[in-house]
């Protein structure tokens, strides 16, 4: 038998309130019923925290009632903020026994056993509430949640807590409810009360040795969520106490967790804003070109600027750590007629008030691809000087725009250089190309900007769909470029043999560059542009940026397009990945296993390195999205939304 939890089903048979006009919310009774009779079975309980009906009254509320009685389960009700049919504890109970309502029952000012786990709680109240009238309902919720507590902990060692108002939300805490959770000990607590735009803003995870939870009925896709009893024991295993014992394991080896954890979360990971469409840009074009492909077809493409932001923020709100936001030309918000070579601050100024807003940096990229004058396969080695000056003042004009960017935002910026240049078939003159790529190279570097502003890099591939018997940026090109110039070479893992290491190249790359620049994907057989997953190819390069001690040398952003699934949860599902692999990167005992290489100690390196794998990396990872205010498991996933078409 399970417990479930739901809160905000927002009913109304009884009255004409139509939720269908706010967003999310298109048929949501149909919804609703559809998901708990596939999920919920007789002898299972669910709990609603509140705002169950629209009903002014009991008679207003009875066709919800009896809604809610013809689902399967027991069902707990809580009162929240719109429940105006409220009434006395005895009026309400007589009212359900009257039309035959057995399966509903009160949470109020009590606990019910379910499952053997005491069900607690109350509505709560706002947490910035300053007038005396509402100070005063706050003291009188705290007191009733005590109450709830104290009856349940006499009935069970096992006990959930259900609020109707969040008790922490977008970094602000209601100390009095909060309070009361700590004293009384309360294992976890899952609330309701947040819609729509406000679901990012709740707190979820672990704080104060609670675990929190969201379970307003939108962000669940109003889907009963079942609780994890796992997490509902008093003095159990909690969180804390695993990091705690993870901790130890760690320190044994001369590892420090917590020094590790607050590294990682001030790296920075640039986040490329190209997966959350597709690589189509706002240039109303349509048409991906240049050796590459977004494959799938899954709905809710971000299609404006105002769509992709709204999908970051969700991308922000799921990945821990530190974020810069990578942008590519064809995101500029402008007015058709400005060409690529014409590009300007100004084209960009959305993305700094969004960058500025949330503290992010920004990175930019040129876009030599998708146009008119990329057509042939050639942009900055094209044989035709014309060709290659509209590149080339495109590249430079992005140059500037990068500059601008840092010195608005206090943070330097990366502007990366990738060409799709190259031949289907077999090559007359490889030299050619190259020549007059490096010469455009030289013109579009020559301009100075200072370092601290702009870090320009060069990005090599191997081949693309279309080009595949000859590169003119090969990796070759790029590396001897940016040793000769001072630029910085970037790998992209997707872009050279599938059984090449890219982690191997790291420390070649190192010992004649001060940074090296990577872009993360994950390519299956090919360039496939599959979501980074935490694989040992991942790990392999992670641990050599550890291991070479390039931490503060390496560049790191993200470049993969996966149209076939869920497209922001794509971006996080990468992003948690690089910080996982990086996260066990730096929790391994990097010198003692160098002293066995060099000691030639072989079968002990290998014996060691496969004992390592199984360090409980979960735990310390569960801790870091505690710091980090995100949950630490799939509840990631909860409130993503497919966007309407
Ligand atoms: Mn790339």
């Amino acid at each position: 038998m399970s417990i479930f939890a739901l809160a905000d089903p927002h009913l109304s048979f009884g009255v004409s309130k139509p939720m269908d006009v706010f967003t999310g919310w298109g048929n949501h009774v149909q919804r609703l019923e559809r998901h708990w009779r596939r999920l919920v079975r007789a002898g299972d309980t669910v709990v609603l925290p509140g705002d169950i009906s629209w009903g002014m009254s009991l008679e207003e509320a009875l066709p919800d009632f009896q809604f809610l009685h013809g689902l399967p389960g027991r069902k707990v009700i809580l009162k929240g903020n719109h429940d105006y049919w409220w009434n006395t504890r005895k009026k309400i109970e007589n009212f359900w026994a009257a039309h035959g309502l057995g399966s509903l029952e009160l949470l109020h000012n009590n606990a019910i056993l379910a499952e053997g786990v005491a069900l607690c709680g109350s509505r709560g109240w706002f947490f910035d509430c300053e007038a005396a009238e509402d100070q005063k309902v706050l003291l009188r919720e705290a007191g009733r949640l005590r109450t709830s507590i104290r009856e349940g902990k006499k009935r069970s060692g096992v006990l959930c807590v259900f609020l109707h108002y969040p008790p922490a939300a977008g970094g602000r805490v209601c100390e009095e409810i909060m309070r009361v959770l700590m004293e009384e000990g309360a294992p976890c607590c899952y609330y309701g009360h947040l819609h729509g735009a406000s679901i990012p803003w709740a707190f979820r995870g672990m704080a104060e040795g609670i675990f929190f939870d969201l379970v307003s009925a939108d962000s669940l896709q109003f889907q009963p969520k079942r609780i994890d009893i796992q997490k509902c024991s008093i003095g159990g295993l909690h969180m804390s106490t695993r990091y705690e014992s993870a901790k130890e394991k760690y320190a044994a080896l001369g590892l420090d967790t917590g020094a590790a954890i607050e590294k990682l979360l001030a790296l920075p990971l640039s986040v490329h804003c190209w997966q959350g469409d597709d690589v189509i840009g706002f240039e109303g074009g349509g048409s991906l070109s240049g050796g590459i492909a977004a494959t799938g077809n899954y709905p809710g493409r971000a299609r404006n600027p105002q769509e992709l932001m709204e999908d970051l923020d969700a991308v922000f709100a799921r990945a821990p750590g530190k974020h810069k936001l990578n942008l590519h030309a064809i995101y500029a918000v402008k007015d058709p007629s400005v060409s690529r070579d014409q590009l300007a601050p100004e084209h960009f100024a959305p993305w700094l008030d969004y960058a500025k807003a949330r503290g992010l940096g920004v990175d930019v990229n040129p876009t030599l691809f998708s146009h008119p004058l990329a057509a042939d396969g050639m942009t900055l080695s094209h044989p035709d000087a014309a060709v290659r000056r509209f590149w080339i003042d495109h590249c430079k004009a992005m140059r500037r725009i990068g500059a601008w960017f840092a010195q608005e935002l206090g943070q330097v910026c990366v502007n990366n250089i990738w060409i799709p240049d190259g031949m289907k078939d077999a090559p007359a003159d490889r030299m050619g190309p190259r020549a007059r790529l490096k010469d455009a190279l030289d013109e579009i570097l020559s301009e100075k900007y200072d370092p601290s502003l702009l870090i320009d890099t060069v990005e090599s591939k191997l081949f693309g769909l279309g080009l595949e018997s000859y590169t003119v940026g090969s990796h070759e090109f790029y590396m001897n470029y940016a040793a000769k110039t001072g630029c910085v070479c970037l790998l992209d893992n997707g872009h050279f043999h599938p059984t090449e290491s890219i982690a191997d190249k790291i420390p070649s790359l190192l010992l004649f560059s001060e940074r090296i620049a990577l872009h993360i994907s994950r390519g299956v057989r090919w360039d496939s542009d599959h979501v980074p997953v935490l694989d040992d190819p991942l790990r392999d390069i992670a641990g050599e940026i550890v291991r070479c001690g390039a931490w503060e040398r390496t560049l790191i952003a993200l470049d993969y397009f996966d149209a076939s699934i869920h497209r922001t949860a794509a971006w996080v599902i990468g992003l948690r990945s690089v910080r996982k692999a990086l996260l066990g990167a730096l929790l391994l005992p990097h010198d003692r296993l160098r002293e066995l290489q060099d000691s030639r100690d072989f079968t002990r390196l290998l014996a060691m390195q496969e004992e390592l794998k199984l360090l409980p990396l979960g735990d310390v990872w569960e801790e870091l999205c505690r710091r980090a205010s995100m949950p630490a498991g799939i509840e990631w996933m909860d409130g993503l939304k497919v966007r309407e078409e």
